[in-house]
């Protein structure tokens, strides 16, 4: 204050909320300075309430707020955050590329006969690591070994089974594409202490929680727990995944599809048919004209469609009939079938619904269909229209 008399007009008339009308008879007057100290707070705590409900939460806090809520146990919150931070780990090895003298070939094969990559072998080697001591599984399995893998004795045991595909799409590592781990949590069955490759024969609907991590321009990991789907973003700086993209939703329309077109020759009937009619165009049945991509990661063509929507296909075909479809159920399909469902999209094999596939191997593979909903039911009904043609 300096002293001199204050003119009530002017000490209102800086304050942005006040009205002429205001000051009311019998109102308490109050000097400039005090009302511009008022005003200044309360901007302050606006501010400040802003910037924090703006600043993404980490995925620790995110899990927290899903245990207080009763949507998940606290096993299952450590569970995640230790397969979250052991993808941090490949995330950094991968992104080491060259430097960190881990690409090319491991010399190896896996249980499918396929060549397995340093980076497939160092991924899984991580994830088996982190995972084994926690005390929240039962056993483990993974795309790179043949048979699951029960927790051993000198750690404690918990009720849980993890399933992972330690780097899907690890042919593309070489030529720095995104490539990504997928994984997804099962109940181990009621009184199983060492659970064996039957136990973790259940179908895509027995899932508690199912995710994928992909190492791109940034590392993103997408979760569900059944409680929609929510996508986090590693912070590099900070070393944690905070919480980006809640509840994301799958368009139900699509004019893109992804596919491996070089298989056509090799396609059954009512898939040759439905491509044949999505590259017709406008001019088609369809009436409208459809893009492509395809990545051959899963994981970044999944990542796409939950981004702006689109259809995956990897159907079975007449390549090798022994395989009926390329993509496996328990380490790709059942998890991706499940975060895209809980984003409203659909996922079948192309003839009934993928999560309800009852498993016969551990290692079995699929036909897939899965992203924007109203395109996946019409690629559907093309194969069972095809179906109930007579024969
Ligand atoms: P890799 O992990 O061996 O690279 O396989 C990737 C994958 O399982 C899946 O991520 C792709 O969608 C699909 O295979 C690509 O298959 P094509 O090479 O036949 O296009």
């Amino acid at each position: 204050m300096d002293g001199r008399p204050v003119d009530p007009e002017s000490a209102w008339s800086g304050y942005a909320g006040a009205t002429r009308a205001d000051p009311s008879p019998g109102a308490v007057k109050r000097p400039r300075s005090v009302v511009v100290r008022v005003i200044y707070n309360r901007r302050l705590r606006e501010l400040r309430r802003d910037v924090m409900s703006a600043k993404p939460i980490s995925l620790t806090r995110f899990l927290i707020q899903e245990q207080h809520a009763g949507h998940i146990n606290a096993d299952l919150r450590l569970l995640i955050e230790v397969v979250a931070r052991a993808c941090k780990t490949i995330s950094t090895a991968v992104g080491k590329g060259a430097l960190g003298g881990v690409l090319g070939d491991a010399g190896t094969g896996n249980v499918q006969g396929e060549a397995q990559k340093k980076l497939d072998v160092l991924s899984n080697e991580i994830l088996l690591e982190a995972n084994e001591w926690g005390g929240h599984l039962a056993g483990l399995a993974s795309e790179e070994m043949e048979h699951a893998h029960p927790i051993p004795n000198a750690y404690p045991k918990g009720n849980y089974l993890l399933l992972f595909d330690p780097l899907d799409g690890s042919s593309n590592i070489d030529v720095n594409v995104a490539v990504g781990t997928i994984f997804s949590v099962l109940q181990c069955p009621d009184g199983v202490i060492e659970p064996t490759d039957e136990h973790f024969l259940q179908p895509g609907v027995a899932q508690v929680c199912a995710g994928y991590t992909i190492y791109g321009p940034s590392t993103l990991l997408v979760l569900t727990i059944g409680r929609g789907t929510h996508g986090f973003t590693l912070d590099r700086e900070q070393g944690s995944f905070m919480l980006t993209r809640r509840d994301i939703r799958i368009p139900a329309d699509t004019q893109e599809f992804a596919i491996n077109m070089s298989n056509q020759r090799h396609w059954h009937a009512p898939m040759q048919r439905y491509v044949s009619d999505l590259l017709e165009g406008k001019q088609g049945v369809r009436g409208k004209d459809f893009n492509m991509r395809w990545v051959a990661s899963m994981v970044a063509d999944v990542h796409r469609i939950l981004t702006r929507g689109g259809i995956f296909i990897y159907p079975a075909d007449r390549k090798d009939l022994s395989k009926p479809g390329r993509l496996r159920l328990m380490y790709e399909a059942n998890p991706m079938a499940f975060i895209v469902e809980q984003a409203g999209g659909a996922a079948t094999t192309g003839r009934s619904r993928l999560m309800d596939v009852v498993p016969t191997g551990l290692h079995q593979r699929v036909p897939v269909f899965l992203g924007s909903r109203h395109e996946v039911e019409t690629a559907t009904r093309y194969h069972l229209e095809h179906d109930s043609l007579p024969a």
